[in-house]
């Protein structure tokens, strides 16, 4: 089939019955771990709960303003970039300086290992996640962890201490190296939850125009949802669900070109639009309010295991 007749259908949801027995699996094994997650996760979704969360957790004393030698970001405004979160759940502008985005690049190895698969009588690419063990990346990446402006961020948006809770560089394909794509479950609109309140840091680290997959996301849906969303065992939904509640003007595409960077609240409904024409390379970095020590993607196998 050619590329540009990908059918959107492909990228639905997953069936009920597969996405219940999935998330039994992970849910299970959280459990057994640490039962103070399985709370979370069953109450978390609850937009009056998180706010309560919010309200009685310990603040963070961390002072605006102050330490922020050795940041990468000196310019960012952290007051109107945390209002700006509040409100809409996400907040653009967060760019990394050229020499970083050239120091991240070189510790990335320019070969783009994509994996076959054969599955519905078609081949997709696929791609695992980049080694951050590479210990070139994995200084950059430490680095951006601890920014003190990146830190504060999250401090003031979590309200709290912010937990680092790990990183990611993935490659997204594009349909010109196969006829099709794979549907993920990352294609669709979904909500994340690792914790009440958690904050990701993306960054473009190629350049992306509406042909090369750009991020897609629902402008205050961490805030204004659907009563029913938080009772159903899915956290996907179509375009068309997402179409019947939210406005279209709310669904921001994100385009620009490599260090474009942002942050969201995983809350909000977001997905990564399947890449038509060019390969998308992007680093996620995130930070949450509680460490359950099973969300963390050095402890666990299903730390960033898709809703
Ligand atoms: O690839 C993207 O832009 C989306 C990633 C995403 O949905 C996620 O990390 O939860």
């Amino acid at each position: 089939m050619p590329a540009s007749e990908k059918q959107s259908s492909d990228l639905n949801p997953r069936p009920l019955w597969t996405e219940i027995g999935l998330r039994l699996l992970a849910y299970g094994w959280r459990t057994i771990i640490n039962p103070r997650w399985l709370v979370m996760a069953l109450f978390g979704r609850f937009v009056f709960i998180r706010s309560w969360v919010y309200l009685t957790q310990k603040p963070s004393t961390r002072p605006i303003g102050e330490h922020f030698s050795g940041t990468i970001f000196p310019d960012l405004d952290i007051n109107q970039t945390v209002e700006t979160l509040k409100a809409d759940g996400l907040c653009l502008g967060i760019n990394l300086p050229s020499s970083i985005l050239k120091k991240l690049l070189q510790s990335i190895p320019t070969e783009r290992t994509y994996k076959i698969e054969y599955s519905y009588g078609a081949q997709y690419a696929t791609s695992n996640n980049l080694a951050l063990e590479n210990p070139l990346l994995q200084a950059e990446v430490n680095q951006l962890s601890q920014d003190p402006v990146l830190t504060t961020l999250a401090a003031q948006y979590l309200g709290t201490v912010p937990i680092y809770s790990g990183s990611k560089v993935w490659w997204s394909f594009g349909l010109h190296h196969h006829a099709r794509v794979k549907p993920q479950p990352v294609h669709c609109f979904h909500y994340d939850l690792y914790d009440y309140h958690c904050l990701r840091f993306f960054f473009y680290l190629t350049d992306v125009d509406e042909q090369s997959g750009p991020h897609q996301f629902v402008k205050g849906s961490h805030s204004q949802r659907r009563f029913n969303y938080a009772f159903s065992p899915m956290k996907a939904c179509t375009d068309e669900e997402i179409l019947e509640y939210y406005d279209a003007r709310n669904i921001i595409t994100i385009v620009g070109s490599a260090g474009t960077g942002f942050a969201e609240d995983p809350f909000c409904f977001h997905k990564g639009t399947p890449p038509q024409q060019k390969d998308r390379l992007i680093l996620m970095v995130q930070f949450v309010a509680h460490d359950y020590g099973v969300l963390n993607d050095r402890d666990n196998p299903f730390a960033f295991y898709r809703p």
